[in-house]
């Protein structure tokens, strides 16, 4: 049995919920083929998280991580193509807030994923739902994470880790007006897509 981490977020700044959160709750103890997924939730704060993540990797040793976040405003499902050694912007949700920091002051200045994420998009949108690569995952707390997955997985012979940015849901674009939302359903829906490619792609 293979493990895949999949990590989700809290709510933060104004959105009051994450439906990240669901999305993970809702996958957790899934299995597909042989592949078991394990969710876990992250808090927005950058130190927290990345001990959190760091020991949920430490306890259930994942073959694949896949960290999901809420990009509040983007339209389509954006698997990440890279993430950078630079920690700057809004507060987090103890109100640290980094100007200019590295995440790791000896680290590589960027890592790119090793998810397929071509493949992603191109499922997604032949499953019909809309899909890019995003060449950037910011500077806030997930560009923290999936910086730290990379660290990861650059050490460990086989691993595989990648960061997925969603758009709201329907129940947040409601409650915060402002932005675009799909259904709980389809988001679930086009996660698991993009894990059953990466289980494919790994599989050749
Ligand atoms: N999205 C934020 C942090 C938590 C989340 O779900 C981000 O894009 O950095």
């Amino acid at each position: 049995m293979t493990k895949i981490l999949l990590t989700g977020f809290e709510p933060f700044l104004d959105y009051k919920l994450n439906p990240t959160m669901q999305i993970v709750e809702n996958l957790n103890g899934e299995k597909i083929e042989d592949y078991h997924i394990i969710g876990r939730i992250l808090s927005v704060d950058f130190q927290q998280s990345a001990e959190q993540l760091k020991r949920h990797i430490e306890e259930i040793e994942p073959q694949i991580i896949i960290s999901l976040g809420l990009a509040g405003g983007r339209y389509k499902l954006t698997p990440e193509r890279i993430a950078i050694n630079v920690k700057d912007g809004e507060p987090d949700n103890n109100g640290y807030t980094p100007v200019d920091e590295s995440i790791q002051e000896e680290g590589a200045d960027a890592y790119l994923t090793n998810l397929p994420i071509r493949q992603m998009v191109n499922r997604l949108q032949a499953e019909g739902y809309p899909a890019e690569i995003s060449n950037t995952a910011g500077t806030y707390l997930c560009n923290n994470i999936m910086y730290e997955g990379l660290v990861y997985a650059q050490q460990h012979e086989g691993v595989r880790a990648g960061f997925i940015h969603i758009p709201a849901s329907f129940e947040l674009a409601i409650q915060h007006g402002k932005i675009p939302g799909w259904h709980i359903r389809d988001l679930i829906a086009a996660v698991k897509f993009c894990i059953e490619e990466t289980i494919r792609a790994g599989n050749h």
